[in-house]
């Protein structure tokens, strides 16, 4: 039977003695603070996005030989870099609606009419809509700006 001081050598050797295992897993004082920034970064980025809700833009393509993009009932001429949610009314069988610009290059399917719903990241530069079988004289460009 160990005495009462082996016993309390014993307990303090147990509790403050090297263990490996455990040290690994207890976080470092750096990973804590990794985590905590990467935590408020997410929040930050989340009130952003809620600030930023996609602005509602309407596409229309035929029936006749006219392509539009519009805002707000106004065609587009500039718009501001951000998340939009394009309304894409192909209204022919025998026209298309495309658009094409940094990051993005979508478009409906020239036989089909139809309407689809778009969500596009615009970015500075020039976008082109426009389409297919008659870019020619179905076609025009807006600006996007910072
Ligand atoms: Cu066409």
């Amino acid at each position: 039977m160990p005495t009462r001081r082996a016993v309390a050598t014993l307990g303090v050797r147990a509790y403050h003695g090297p263990m490996p295992g455990l040290k690994l897993l207890r976080p470092s004082g750096a990973a804590l603070c990794v985590a905590l920034l990467v935590m408020a970064l997410a929040g930050v980025a989340g009130q952003v996005d809620a600030a930023t809700a996609p602005i509602k833009l309407v596409a229309e393509v035929g029936p006749g030989f006219t392509i539009t993009l519009k805002k707000a009932g106004k065609r587009v001429v500039t718009l501001k870099r951000g998340s939009y949610a394009v309304t894409v009314r192909d209204r022919a069988s025998d026209h298309n609606f495309r658009l094409v610009g940094p990051g993005v290059n979508r478009a409906t399917q020239v036989a089909r009419v139809e309407t689809r719903s778009w969500a596009v990241t615009l970015k500075p530069g020039t976008y082109t809509y426009l389409c297919d079988p008659h870019a020619n004289r179905m076609k025009a460009s807006f600006q996007v700006t910072r």
